[in-house]
């Protein structure tokens, strides 16, 4: 029997404009929550009220709306900082995870990785964690290696040990896949890497807005998560850096903001954060970003896991009735995040995604940015459909309706 929804989805559902837009005549059934949220109106009010009332450049202008929206953008970094459970001066803004994963490979990897290194990730990282140490370990004649795959999309935890064994110099892991859904259990890889005297990169684009997240708890040096899918803006995301390792590394840009004395030939460096955030920055959005994690905190983190769990059990055991329908990653609701990567007989998952849109569903198809784990899974793409706080039980059965009509059009 099911429990009862987790969250009131309803309430929740009414402060999102978009989900009352219909597509060709029907509800919009957004599925697609892993490339990026829908934004409550109190996000959208929030960049609305910043540009209508105290628009101005921040940490350089005396003036009245100058001082607004400096209050306004380190308070934004405070509920940031609260919600990951770390100091304000541990939390740099960025433009996303992708930005902040290049921030490390450029202000700490420049200088840390030298020749015959080995670098370690997995076969279940997006590209965003696995091309910039690729390029690292090419500029720097490093050697990157990759935790295999169980064939129910966990890691291979033999291979984690043997390659530990071989002193990283970096780990660099997601804590929940894009595609297989696949929780990692951080804690214990982060705590082994460090003792292996890895520095330890977490990709929390896919964990931090699903389920409470505690940087210290998770034990790495980095963690790197995007606003825009969490309920954020586009275009802000946040770089975790321990103290002691933002406080050694360089600067990743030069420019304004970030400098505490300029010579004509050298310059100093403000403290982490300023001396990450070069020029004019993010500041609508950093705000935005702040609304959202007041709307998340609201809601509870807890609960927002325990209904994506609740949506998650009862979409496996939908599909699981569909022939010819198989999806990838862990089968236990414990094990991974509220993403269902699948194939359904050999209907191309772009053919399946535009037959679902006809009826309003949005699903993502493709290589999910992770090829080395689409070779691995020896498919050239998946479906996939993720879930977020607005979704419903309903929307799961227009998805497994829409999937069985377009298996009869395929006449599978
Ligand atoms: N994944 C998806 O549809 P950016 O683009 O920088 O905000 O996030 C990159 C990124 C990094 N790591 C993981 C695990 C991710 O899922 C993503 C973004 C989207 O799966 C777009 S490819």
């Amino acid at each position: 029997m099911l429990e009862t929804e987790p969250l009131p989805v309803e309430r929740i559902r009414a402060d999102f404009p978009i989900l009352k837009r219909r597509i060709r005549g029907r509800r919009l059934v957004y599925l697609d929550n892993a490339a990026t949220t829908q934004k409550p109106r109190q996000v959208i009010e929030a960049l609305v009220d910043y540009y209508s009332r105290y628009n101005s450049n921040i940490h350089r202008s005396v003036h009245t709306l100058g001082e607004e929206a400096t209050a306004e953008y380190e308070r934004a970094r405070s509920k940031v900082a609260g919600f990951v459970h770390c100091s304000p001066a541990e939390t740099v803004f960025t433009r996303g995870t992708t930005e902040s994963i290049n921030l490390v490979r450029f202000a700490w990897g420049e200088r840390a990785i030298r020749r015959g290194d080995t670098m370690v990730a997995t076969l279940m990282e997006h590209h965003s964690n696995l091309v910039p140490w690729q390029l690292l370990a090419a500029k720097k004649g490093a050697k990157l290696k990759l935790v295999g795959l169980e064939a129910d999309g966990t890691l291979r935890l033999d291979e984690f040990e043997k390659l530990m064994g071989e002193s990283p110099a970096l780990f660099a892991v997601t804590q929940c896949s894009n595609v297989l859904g696949t929780v990692n259990d951080l804690p214990k890889l982060c705590a082994k890497a460090r003792r292996a005297g890895a520095t330890v990169v977490v990709d929390a684009a896919q964990s931090v807005p699903h389920m409470p997240v505690d940087v210290a708890q998770l034990g790495a040096d980095f963690v790197a998560f995007s606003g825009h899918k969490m309920l954020g803006p586009t275009g802000i995301g946040v770089l975790y850096g321990r103290k002691q390792m933002l406080e050694e590394m360089d600067p990743f840009q030069g420019g304004g903001e970030m400098i505490r004395e300029v010579f004509a030939d050298h310059a100093t460096w403000k403290e982490p954060p300023e001396k990450f955030e070069a020029g004019t920055v993010n500041i609508a959005d950093t705000i935005g970003l702040g609304a959202a994690v007041d709307y998340l905190t609201a809601l509870g983190m807890e609960r927002v896991r325990r209904h994506e769990v609740y949506l998650v059990k009862y979409a496996l055991h939908a599909l699981a009735k569909i022939k010819d329908l198989k999806v990838y990653g862990p089968t236990r609701t414990d094990r991974r995040g509220g993403v269902l990567a699948f194939n359904v007989g050999d209907i191309h998952p772009h053919d399946l995604a535009t037959l679902l849109d006809m009826e309003g569903i949005a699903i993502r198809s493709g290589q999910h940015c992770a090829q080395p784990l689409m070779r691995w899974l020896d498919v050239t793409a998946t479906s996939r459909a993720s879930f977020y706080v607005y979704n419903t039980l309903d929307d799961v059965d227009a998805l497994v309706e829409g999937i069985q009509r377009a298996r009869g059009i395929f006449k599978l």
